[in-house]
């Protein structure tokens, strides 16, 4: 097995903390997205997405997408649970992650890449080289503001994003507002204080600590 991933980058740092969080040590290839490796011949050719994380099975099955990735090793290593236990928490979860992904995530993504030149041409992931749309980076903004404003509304009621325990949707959240410092420009937990106080409970954590430095 072989994961390929690449620290500074959000979907595969998702896949890392999870990893720790499970105490797994999976052989990893690092793919460096700086240098566009990502679009190597050798590289598409086992991964046609050019995107990171991917996980090469020993059967040669590629799988891409950090939730398919975790979801696989939440089947094989079931403890410590991650994803929820029966349907009402497993729901739960994967709600505040769906939401987390596609309104936090996506806007984060909208502003990031469609407002610098380093972009230009590769507005989205991926080989086909799709162009920039500059209105996209004030909604991206707008979009932002509003999902980390619900994430703190949650975390007034729950100390943790979907359940009263630490899960995959932390993790998700927790790895989208460290990429919002970055790609935005602006710290989600400033002015924030539910949202600060979760961040600092899950930056203490020893495997997100691990996963991350
Ligand atoms: N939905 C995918 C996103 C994959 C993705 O876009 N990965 C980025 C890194 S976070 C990537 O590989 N980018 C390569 C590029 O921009 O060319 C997932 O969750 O794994």
């Amino acid at each position: 097995m072989q994961f390929y991933d690449f620290r500074l980058a959000p979907s595969p740092t998702k896949v890392r903390i999870f990893l720790a969080e499970k105490n797994l040590e999976i052989p990893t290839v690092i793919v460096n997205l700086r240098k566009f490796e990502q679009q190597s011949a050798e590289f598409l050719a086992k991964v046609p997405s050019a995107t990171l994380p991917a996980l090469e099975l020993d059967d040669g099955t590629v799988l891409v997408e950090s939730h398919a990735i975790c979801r696989y090793f939440e089947e094989l290593h079931p403890e410590p649970n991650l994803m929820g236990e029966g349907a009402k928490e497993q729901a739960l979860v994967l709600m505040w992650h769906d939401m987390a992904t596609l309104e936090g995530y996506l806007g984060i993504q909208e502003v990031y890449r469609n407002g610098q030149e380093y972009f230009k041409g590769r507005a989205l992931a991926g080989p086909q080289g799709y162009e920039q749309i500059e209105a996209l980076v004030d909604r991206g903004r707008k979009r932002v503001e509003v999902f980390f404003d619900k994430l703190d509304r949650r975390l007034g009621e729950s100390p943790y994003v979907a359940l009263d325990r630490f899960t995959y949707a932390d993790i998700a959240a927790y790895v989208y507002q460290g990429f919002a410092k970055r790609a935005v420009g602006t710290d989600p937990a400033g002015g924030r204080d539910n949202l600060t106080r979760w961040s600092e409970m899950i930056a203490a954590r020893p495997a997100v600590n691990t996963a991350t430095s």
